[in-house]
């Protein structure tokens, strides 16, 4: 059995108009998705990113799969690294660069192997991955401050969340996030506005959720000294599970980890195996946001999870705009980890499109059950990937820039950081 074509379709989906640190979503959130067919028209699906840089690596790699074995894991390495040459790690999440291109498209290759491998063994993927430790992945409700609506028309109507600038509009999207999938944990991205106002929120948050986990992402965006000021704060009451990447850098998040009394958490500054030693060495954090995208693939995440269980590294999971291909991953790997101990990030409930079959895969309990089909469990709406992909063709967005779309809003905008 041999891979006999390699189709990478980038995809353009509907975002709505959340705030972070950097700015604001844009209407449109780009992604790819991977098919690889075998010669008897078996496809293996694989999601990664949409910018110009991931596409054009994963144009360049496909010609050198074909002909290989779906099991070949390591032929799929040989040819991707053949292709992305060896730049050093530069750190940057987005556009990956370097070894983070080189992971990156393993992973989006690698996903769409297995996915092979699972429908050849009629056996679902986590128990390719050595078998699940539970049966259903637990996900938090990821909340933003955002606007009502996109500045400029996108061409379909405004999402139905509202403008949530207020800690009482926070409350209510807090609300209608935990009644309609069940969330147990709430993360909050902040790096908004001022730290006090967004620990206001958190208080809010607690008052209204006494029990939920509630985690902070600033995004790097407070400096040490904000840290330091506002963390008796974060501290009062037991109100945070952990505190995110308060700060931009791994020196950074050492000193933080000096005086913070909370597990600190990054998906921001140890993103690549070469992070791990000095992560370590300062004691910088005690939570990893795994992300099986830019870490070199399900097995790379497996790998990150052992590694967090000999230091003594909680994992958990990053999430950035997704369909169900990730969403599926996510959880297939998810289930294989014994120290995932927190509830992952998921932007899922963000999304109203979808690119497979049968439409968005259901959030219940805050969890997501394992799919049990051969494989990933999930297939393609052809008929939706057509469209998301005529959205992509459409929509004029080849990069995600939160800025430029940010100084729509505010022609002033300076999206330096630290922020505070
Ligand atoms: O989508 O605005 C966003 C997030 O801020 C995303 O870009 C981050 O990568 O969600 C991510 C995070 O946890 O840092
Ligand atoms: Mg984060």
């Amino acid at each position: 059995m041999r891979i006999a074509a390699v189709r990478v379709t980038p995809i353009a989906f509907r975002d709505p108009p959340l705030l972070n640190v950097w700015g604001v979503h844009e209407p449109w959130a780009l992604r790819s998705v991977i098919e690889v067919e075998l010669d008897d028209g078996k496809v293996g699906l694989g999601e990664s990113y949409g910018d110009l840089e991931t596409l054009g690596n994963l144009d360049r790699i496909k010609g050198a799969l074909v002909g290989l074995s779906p099991f070949d894991l390591n032929g799929l390495m040989k040819s991707v690294y053949a292709v992305v040459g060896g730049e050093p790690d530069t750190g940057s999440t987005f556009p990956p660069k370097g070894d983070k291109a080189r992971a990156t498209a393993v992973a989006a290759f690698e996903v769409a192997f297995l996915d092979l491998q699972g429908q050849i063994l009629g056996l679902p993927l986590h128990e390719l991955l050595g078998g699940a430790v539970r049966d259903r992945v637990p996900y938090s409700a990821y909340l933003f401050y955002k606007f009502e609506k996109h500045k400029e028309d996108p061409g379909y109507p405004a999402d139905d969340w509202g403008e949530v600038l207020t800690h009482e509009q926070m409350v209510g999207e807090a609300r209608r996030m935990v009644e309609e999938y069940g969330f147990g944990s709430i993360k909050l991205k902040g790096g908004v506005f001022e730290p006090d106002f967004e620990i206001e929120t958190l208080r809010a948050l607690r008052r209204a959720f006494p029990t939920a986990p509630l985690r902070i992402d600033p995004n790097g965006g407070w400096s040490v000294e904000t840290t330091r000021r506002v963390m008796p704060q974060l501290a009062a009451d037991g109100l945070l599970e952990y505190l995110e990447d308060p700060t931009g850098t791994l020196e950074e998040m050492g000193e933080v980890a000096k005086f913070a009394t909370m597990p600190l958490a990054t998906n921001m500054v140890t993103i690549a195996f070469g992070h791990i030693p000095r992560t370590v060495e300062l004691n910088a954090v005690q939570v990893i946001l795994s992300d099986h995208h830019y870490w070199g693939g399900l097995r790379a995440t497996q790998h990150l999870a052992m590694i967090g269980r000999t230091f003594g590294i909680g994992i958990s999971m990053h999430s950035n705009s997704h369909m169900g291909i990730s969403l599926a991953a996510m959880t297939h790997v998810g289930a294989t980890i014994p120290n995932l101990v927190y509830a992952c990030d998921t932007h899922y409930p963000w999304q109203e499109d979808e690119v497979t079959a049968g439409g968005k895969l259901p959030i219940k309990g805050g969890c997501v059950e394992l799919p049990q089909g051969p494989g990933l469990g999930v297939t393609l709406d052809r008929d939706a990937l057509a469209r998301l992909h005529r959205n992509y063709l459409d929509c004029g967005i080849r990069v995600r820039d939160d800025v430029k779309e940010m100084r729509k809003y505010d022609p002033s905008w300076n999206p330096k950081k630290p922020r505070f």
